[in-house]
């Protein structure tokens, strides 16, 4: 049952905040901690993260003016409770289910959500973009002098691009507010150096009193404190100036701050809010993920991501026992069967050890297993560099998250030629983390790369072969693509053998006069062969190839197929210029599309599949059973009857 929630109540709108007390606020975040845990209960998510930013939450938007104040969370996952205070309440038992609330901010679910994310530490230059245009529009005469706030996280703040972007920030002095919201923690625990530099700002100095830090704001800030925190000095275990880096940067640093104390944040987010100084800030508050919630806080991964649990002890919904081992489990087994017998092979991870299975892979070599941080541009080139000494690197990133190491796939490993073996998770639709995690587009950005091998296992037992002949291709990059979930039950080989390059296999081979033969590559072979049973039951056996390989191309066996069928069919779960795209290409300069021959390739549709679960949206996008028997008979002219479907063989 939903908690008694009387003051939160009363909350629809940010505005509904603005007038109460600072002890009506601590209880409407106490309020907001509880409805959060009960929702997430229900839809599963990102709810240690949620938790930790609760007050920050309540804080900003009393004391910001959104939406005209422009506030921006950075990844977007931890925006439960914002989107319960943002006029969301009603729908926010939907969150990540399919037709409901995204679990990410999105431009077009609210106004309250000025700039999308899910793919971390963009928070920072989108504010920046956002506080130039108020600039440049102030200096024509047509001010809208609204705030921008950024939080982002210690783990968002391991990347890159928070760099570039405070770089650029300090340089530009444009008012922006940057809260970093620091739990000391990643999905996993931080690492590098700017975690511990972090750790240091927290710990080395002496915490000094409110009052002290008000003067030193004050000779800042004209306009100074308000009275209220001038006279909380006894509450004031929190301010400290220092942060050099910052400093550095050109920000004016403000912190460490307890980020779950609303008598701290309130008086210096007003005192942010009112300077009058023209450089970026930058708020430091500290936070505990999965604070207020004993389960979260007691877990080693703070309840990251959870799925449905119960409320009072914590537990969360177990899948069935018995099943068949995720794609992501099976791969991690592969790689340390390999490891084993080869100590040159070495795994490098992006801040994602247990979303890869790489922490299994670490408890057994730790010194074999690099986690970078939310790093993927220099996990590439990291791994380039391994290659070049003659490691074996096995860069494992979800396909979604390599789209941002695209340069470095190209210029220091493609052209280069160096085997770097990229292990890409979560290929295709993922379900209810929606379009910004689908691994919709490697077979299209890393197919058209000179010398790359790109293969997709059909089965978990394919991705063992993989991972085996992946660490055998020693003259040039390779890639694995498989999906998010579960295998198929596929009995395991105890290790991989060295699959042939570019060469697929006939799963089955039809008959007749009107013949259909249907290409799939990688995770859509289960699906195809159900096709091409109700294919058989309509009288038209047909032949089903699993291609293994998006490249090279089985060119040999392709050509064969387009000679003796009357209709290809090609599948795969990725974006159109992939898989498709080559085989049609290839038949194209082969002049076998000269003759007749119907080709149909079947692809991710031109648009974005929203968040749902994953069999939901494989029908969306059009790549179900149904829609391959579909696609055949249209392209023979037959239409459809109804015929006796066997059992489970239709989505
Ligand atoms: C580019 C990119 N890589 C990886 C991820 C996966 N990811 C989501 S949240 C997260 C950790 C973020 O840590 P932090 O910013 O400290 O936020 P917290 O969850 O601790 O509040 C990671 C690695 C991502 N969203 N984007």
């Amino acid at each position: 049952m939903a908690p008694p929630t009387p003051l939160l109540d009363r909350v629809r709108y940010p505005s509904d905040l603005r007038n109460l007390s600072a002890e009506q606020l601590r209880h409407v975040a106490d309020e907001l901690r509880a409805e959060t845990i009960d929702a997430v209960s229900v839809t599963g998510g990102h709810l240690g993260s949620a938790l930790g930013v609760v007050e920050l939450t309540v804080a900003i938007h009393a004391v910001f003016d959104t939406p005209r104040d422009k506030l921006i969370w950075d990844v977007g996952h931890q925006a439960y409770p914002h989107k319960i205070l943002t006029g969301r309440r009603d729908r926010i038992r939907t969150l990540r289910q399919g037709g409901g609330l995204s679990g990410f901010t999105r431009r077009a679910e609210s106004q309250y959500d000025p700039f999308g994310a899910a793919h971390s530490s963009t928070s920072i230059s989108a504010g920046l973009g956002m506080a130039v245009a108020r600039d440049l529009r102030c200096a024509r005469g047509a001010c809208d002098d609204f705030h921008v706030v950024c939080v982002i996280g210690d783990g968002a703040m391991s990347a890159g691009m928070a760099y570039e972007a405070m770089n650029n920030a300090g340089a530009l002095r444009s008012r922006l507010v940057v809260i970093l919201n620091d739990n000391d923690m990643s999905i996993a625990p931080p690492v590098g150096a700017m975690s511990a530099y972090l750790s240091r700002l927290m710990s080395s100095h002496s915490f000094m009193g409110l009052r002290e830090a008000a003067a030193r704001m004050v000779k800042h800030f004209p306009r100074g404190l308000e009275m209220a925190a001038r006279r909380a000095d006894e509450y004031a275990r929190g301010i400290l100036t220092g942060g050099t880096l910052f400093e550095e940067l050109g920000f004016y640093y403000v912190g460490p701050i307890d980020g779950h104390n609303l008598e701290h944040l309130l008086p210096v987010l007003r005192n942010v809010r009112d300077a009058d100084d023209a450089r970026p800030i930058l708020v430091h508050a500290i936070t505990r993920k999965g604070h207020g919630y004993a389960p979260a806080e007691k877990s080693a991964d703070k309840y990251h991501g959870v799925v449905k649990f119960n409320v009072a002890t914590g537990e969360q919904a177990k899948a069935p026992p018995g099943g068949p081992p995720s794609y992501t489990r099976v791969f991690a087994d592969a790689l340390i069967a390999e490891a084993e017998a080869d100590p040159d092979i070495v795994a490098i991870t992006a801040a994602m050890p247990s979303g890869t299975g790489l922490d299994r892979f670490a408890k057994k070599f730790p010194d074999r297993c690099f986690d970078v941080g939310i790093a993927e541009q220099h996990a590439v080139t990291f791994a380039a560099g391994m290659a070049t000494e003659g490691l074996k690197p096995f860069c494992a990133i979800y396909s979604t998250f390599l789209q941002r190491a695209y340069d470095q796939v190209v210029h220091d490993v493609a052209i280069q030629r160096l085997p770097v073996r990229f292990v890409l998770d979560r290929a295709g639709l993922v379900g209810a983390d929606g379009a910004t995690h689908a691994g919709s587009y490697d077979l299209a950005y890393l197919g058209c790369l000179p010398g790359m091998v790109v293969m997709a296992p059909s089965d978990e037992a394919e991705l063992v072969h993989m991972v085996a002949t992946a660490a055998a291709i020693g003259d040039a990059p390779s890639a694995v693509r498989y999906p998010r979930g579960e295998g198929t039950g596929a009995v395991l080989p105890v290790r991989g053998t060295v699959l042939p390059l570019g060469r697929g296999r006939l799963v089955r081979e039809g008959s007749g006069k009107r013949t259909v033969a249907i290409v799939s590559l990688g995770s859509r072979l289960a699906d195809a062969l159900r096709a091409a049973d109700e294919l058989a039951a309509r009288g038209l056996p047909a032949t089903v190839m699993d291609a293994r390989f998006a490249k090279p191309l089985d060119t040999a066996l392709i050509e064969q197929l387009a000679r003796h069928h009357e209709v290809v069919i090609t599948i795969e779960e990725g974006s159109v210029g992939g898989f498709g795209a080559a085989v049609m290409q290839h038949l194209c300069w082969a002049g076998l599309l000269d003759g007749g021959l119907k080709l149909r390739p079947m692809v991710l549709p031109d648009r974005f599949i929203e968040h749902d679960t994953q069999a939901p949206q494989i029908a969306d996008a059009g790549l179900a059973p149904s829609d391959i028997v579909r696609t055949a008979l249209a392209a023979l002219g037959v239409h459809a009857q109804p015929v006796r479907v066997p059992a489970g063989a239709i989505a």
